[in-house]
């Protein structure tokens, strides 16, 4: 469902309560141009144009930060997903064709239950779940997003994988006939499909989740429709969207942007103040909606949960 414009609306309609639990309820009972003015949508025209997503049943909420929400109208026009376009604006543009459903994600390599799964059979057993969490992006920028998902190490499990399984890697889906940015390749873009992994004990890590939604609603297509991860401790280019493979292997896989620029991008991505990538300082970060720069965070703030995978390695060889 798209909202259309509605200029006219006083500012005095825009409930200050987190609104968006209710957002379906406050929709139907006020009708269009109050929803338009819920969705924040009164500064642009691009944001005037954000679709809305369905609402999801939440059971339990993980809130990691006291820091403030982002807010939905950043998170959903201010995209990296170049599949779309190399600009922060092309995905909310250019997204709206994409369509997320049917999907199935492929499961493959070491597990002793590989095979094509619907989303349907991927999403039934598990609870979803609020996550909020600080996600910072290698350009310097960071958002506070309460995703919905679950573990990622409890999809895993049921694909039982063995010994050998020592990485994960992923890869987004390629249409590109849906997604415009697919259809300029490597040296202009990117090499398609995007891939990216995790080491095994890092995607099974509790804080790492696959999500379907943010705020309440299911993933509009320019954040990752229909599922991605998000892995909060380390920089957004971990976070793949629109996963169509899961394979479990035994060599560290090459992820999309070191093989593109390998001077500028590891496989670990582990936030890191002290290590500057060539382009950009790592040491603080722009807080979408604030002015001041505040200081980036070891691990992006999650080293009591995280740093012990770490102990013994160079995490500045091991960017
Ligand atoms: N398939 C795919 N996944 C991707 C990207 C991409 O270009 N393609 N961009 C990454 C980067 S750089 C970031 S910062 C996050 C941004 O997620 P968001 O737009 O939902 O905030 O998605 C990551 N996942
Ligand atoms: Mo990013």
């Amino acid at each position: 469902m798209l909202i259309k414009k509605a200029p006219d609306i006083a500012a005095s309609a825009i409930t200050p309560k987190p609104w968006y639990l209710h957002r379906r309820e406050f929709l139907q009972s006020t009708g269009l141009v109050a929803a338009a003015a819920v969705a924040g949508v009164l500064d642009t025209d691009d944001a005037a144009a954000t679709p809305v997503g369905e609402p999801l049943t939440i059971t339990k909420k993980l809130v990691t930060t006291t820091d403030a929400l982002t807010p939905r109208q950043a998170i959903t026009t201010y995209c990296n997903f170049y599949e779309y376009g190399a600009d922060k604006s092309d995905p909310a543009r250019n997204a709206a064709a994409f369509k997320p459903r049917p999907w199935s994600v492929s499961v493959e390599g070491h597990c002793a239950k590989p095979g094509v799964y619907t989303l349907e059979d991927v999403l039934k057993p598990h609870a979803l779940e609020e996550r909020v969490y600080r996600l910072r992006c290698v350009e310097g920028w960071s958002m506070v997003i309460p995703w919905v998902g679950f573990p990622l190490g409890d999809l895993l499990a049921r694909f039982q994988p063995n010994g050998n399984a020592t990485f994960v890697e992923f890869t987004t889906v390629e249409r590109p006939r849906e997604m415009a940015g697919q259809r300029q390749r490597f040296p202009t873009l990117l090499p398609w499909p995007y891939k990216e992994g995790l080491r095994m004990d890092e995607a099974m890590h509790p804080l790492t989740i696959i999500a379907v939604g943010l705020y309440g609603e299911t993933l509009l297509n320019q954040n990752g429709a229909p599922l991605r991860l998000v892995v909060p401790w380390k920089y957004g280019f971990k976070s793949i969207k629109s996963i169509v493979r899961i394979r479990f292997v035994d060599k560290q896989p090459l992820n999309t942007w070191q093989e593109q620029v390998p001077n500028w991008y590891g496989f670990y991505a582990n936030v890191n103040p002290a290590v500057d990538q060539v382009e950009w300082s790592q040491a603080t970060e722009r807080r979408i909606g604030e002015f001041l720069r505040r200081k980036t965070l070891m691990f992006n703030g999650y080293g009591d949960q995280v740093a012990s995978m770490y102990a013994g390695m160079n995490l500045r060889r091991n960017y």
